[in-house]
């Protein structure tokens, strides 16, 4: 930031216009909280600074040129015609280079270095994959898996390893940094770090088909201690039924859900992969990434889906009775890891 103050200083008037309208302080690129997010916002201010410069200086002169040598009333002659200027052709070349090369090289630079830079040993590794329209994430370390909600502790290195289940998607945290491709069959790598707690809205940014607009996600950055707990919590996580109705509602998953979705720990043979891990789904702050994770909600999802997030690949769940959603929905909303 400090060298590039003088030309910055258009560049943050620009921003902040241009981002005002982000009332959300958590899915900002104007207001990072990471590393990564700060190197790229003074590639914004850098590139938004010479674009202003350049506006601002072509706009005065045009202005003065139109003004100075205006046709007045009354006037006679035409005035002297120029054709071709040497000085004037170089000068124009070389501007825009010189401008150019001083938008690369940092630019360069600064990318390279997000992307090579290795991660430190201890860095947290968390697999992600990118599905038609939600995210998976696994702690290798810890065999712990969830979905669309992804935590991470504070101040350290975070090293999300990602590929792609089905088509191309793209990794995007805003306030953190980003982005990063996922491809099927490829493994593509971010190390983002967040400096304060907080919960960070993320985005999908590769056109991946119908419900690619609502295939949001977000990553909740814990201090480390709260972290370590959140995965204690989550390697033995609590999924039995505990009242008559949600044992009901656990025999109607393992009827109807868990060929898509895996619940762990609640006696189920097995662990499906087609949808979200539903573990601990209770501590989910969102149903699918779009909707508040309450009870009317689950209600409204399980019956009809497509009317929530359009194009998505959940089946509705409308022939079963309101008695069975209500069952279904208790044992879920009871889901969480253990205390
Ligand atoms: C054919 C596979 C399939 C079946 C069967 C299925 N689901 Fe899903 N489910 C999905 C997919 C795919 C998604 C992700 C939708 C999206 O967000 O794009 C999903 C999403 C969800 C979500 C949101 C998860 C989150 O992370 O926010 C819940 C809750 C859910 N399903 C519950 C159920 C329940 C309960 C049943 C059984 C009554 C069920 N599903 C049956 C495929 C399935
Ligand atoms: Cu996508």
């Amino acid at each position: 930031m400090k060298r590039f103050a003088p030309v910055a200083i258009p560049g943050v008037l620009g921003a902040l216009l241009t981002q005002s309208g982000c009332a959300n302080p958590s899915i900002s690129v104007v207001d990072p909280t990471g590393p990564v997010g700060r190197a790229q916002l003074n590639l914004i201010y850098l590139a938004t600074g010479i674009m202003t410069l350049v506006t601002v200086v072509v706009a005065v002169i045009y202005i003065y040129v139109v003004f100075r040598f205006r046709e007045r009333p009354g006037q006679t002659h035409i005035p002297e015609q120029v054709e071709g200027s040497k000085k004037l052709e170089i000068l124009w070349t070389v501007i825009p280079i010189v401008l150019l090369v001083i938008l690369a090289v940092p630019t360069i630079t600064t990318t390279l270095n997000i992307d090579r830079k290795p991660a430190p040993d201890d860095a947290i590794r968390i697999n992600v994959v990118g599905y038609q329209y939600w995210w998976g994430f696994e702690y290798p370390g810890a065999g712990v898996t969830t979905a669309n909600e992804v935590h991470i502790p504070t101040g350290q290195k975070v090293k999300f390893i990602m590929k792609a289940h089905d088509v191309i998607h793209a990794f995007w945290v805003p306030s953190l940094g980003g982005k990063q491709d996922l491809s099927p069959g490829k493994n593509t790598r971010l190390i983002l770090q967040a400096d304060k707690p907080g919960v960070y809205e993320g985005k999908c940014t590769e056109l991946c088909g119908a419900g690619h607009a609502l295939m949001n996600f977000r990553v909740i950055a814990h201090p480390p201690d709260e972290f370590d707990a959140w995965i204690r919590s989550r390697k033995k996580p609590d999924s039995r039924g505990k009242s008559v109705m949600a044992r009901e509602g656990q025999k109607l998953v393992a009827q109807n859900c868990i060929g898509c979705h895996a619940i762990r720990n609640a006696g189920y043979r097995v662990l499906g992969k087609k949808g979200p891990d539903l573990t601990a789904f209770s501590e989910r702050t969102r149903i699918a990434g779009v909707i508040d994770n309450n009870d009317k909600n689950l209600t409204a999802w399980l019956k009809n889906p497509h009317a929530v997030k359009p194009g998505n690949r959940m089946p509705a769940f409308d022939h079963l009775s309101d008695k069975q959603i209500r069952a279904i929905v208790r044992y879920l909303r009871e889901l969480k890891g253990s205390s």
